[in-house]
């Protein structure tokens, strides 16, 4: 088994970030501000984050941000609360919070609960639990959670929870590793974790672990990196952590940054070469897997690896600053 090849993780993000014009940069233009955390993060994460200009990344993240409040996910995009979570989390780990106007972004957020206390994720109304978690997150994070109605909005997650222990997008959607991050770490910051069957719902995440060490994200589907996220914060935050092989999910991650192409010694670049962790072995790396295979390890307790909070997807040190400082 390879090692986490850290420098040059921290190589392709910081190369990511300048690249304008092949094709990740065009598809992901729309949803620069996710990308941004992503990789923002894991250069946390790896101790690197003091070779960023924070100046440049923060003035930007302010140009995305709407007259409702909200953030968008580039410049010229429409405000959506997708982004407003990613961009609220940047201005976190520069601790930039303070240049926040806390009322603007809550007042956005708190327009966006519904009656039965789900939450839409803009203006045009699409209702996700996805969003439940972004909003409580956020205004947690804000100091604000008291500006929703919290009841409702736990009861909405509940109302979306499954026979097999697990939660959907909405009420008897399938159960998703997704999904139940969002659902598990909303419900975890309300402090009503009480309401979960643990038992269950770490019976069905723990079987998302394949014959590879992977882990999937539903049944009969393909293990993903970024799974490693979703399903493991999730059994850490009901204390079940302890029902996966960890040891073969480490072999799993690392194996993603390897291509065939270097264990063969072809003279093509490979992955360890360039950095970046792909969905599986042997396929494409993007930032999003490469933040998502870190913060796996990170939870994983990763030699080199910061710790990361599984409810908020910050490092700790982060969280900590935020609610003990
Ligand atoms: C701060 C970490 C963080 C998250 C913010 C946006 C969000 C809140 C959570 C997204 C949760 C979610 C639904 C993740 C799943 C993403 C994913 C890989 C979906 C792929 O779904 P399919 O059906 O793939 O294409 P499978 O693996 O089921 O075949």
């Amino acid at each position: 088994m390879g090692e986490l090849v850290t420098e040059k993780h921290v190589r392709y993000i910081l190369a990511a970030e300048k690249r304008k014009d092949d094709f990740e940069s065009v598809v992901m233009e729309h949803l620069r501000m996710n990308g941004v955390y992503w990789g923002l993060t894991t250069l946390d994460l790896l101790g690197k984050l003091d070779t960023v200009d924070v100046n440049e990344f923060v003035s930007w993240v302010m140009s995305c941000q709407h007259e409702s409040g909200g953030f968008s996910g580039n410049i010229g995009h429409d405000p959506h609360i997708l982004y407003t979570l990613s961009a609220v989390q940047v201005l976190a780990l520069f601790n930039k919070l303070d240049i926040i106007d806390v009322d603007k972004v809550t007042k956005y957020i708190v327009s966006l609960q519904n009656e039965d206390g789900s939450f839409s994720g803009d203006i045009w109304g699409e209702v996700d639990t996805r969003f439940s978690y972004i909003a409580i997150s956020c205004l947690s994070i804000l100091h604000c959670l008291d500006k929703i109605n919290v009841e409702k909005a736990v009861k909405y997650i509940l109302s979306c929870k499954n026979m097999d222990g697990g939660f959907g997008c909405t009420p008897g959607g399938e159960s998703h590793a997704g999904q139940i991050f969002c659902c598990v770490g909303a419900l975890a910051i309300t402090g009503s974790l009480d309401l979960v069957d643990k038992d269950l719902l770490g019976w069905w995440l723990c079987e998302r672990q394949v014959k590879s060490g992977g882990l999937n994200g539903r049944p009969e589907k393909l293990p993903d990196v970024c799974y490693s996220w979703w399903v493991l914060s999730s059994l850490i935050m009901i204390d079940r952590v302890h029902w996966i092989n960890k040891e073969k999910l480490i072999k799993f991650i690392l194996n993603c940054q390897v291509v065939l192409a270097e264990l063969l010694s072809c003279d093509f670049e490979s992955d360890t070469e360039n950095g970046g962790i792909s969905d599986r072995p042997d396929d494409a790396v993007d930032i999003f897997h490469t933040y998502f295979g870190v913060a796996g390890l990170s939870l994983l307790e990763y030699p080199g690896v910061k710790p990361i909070d599984p409810a908020y997807a910050l490092p700790v040190d982060v969280v900590d600053r935020i609610f003990f400082k």
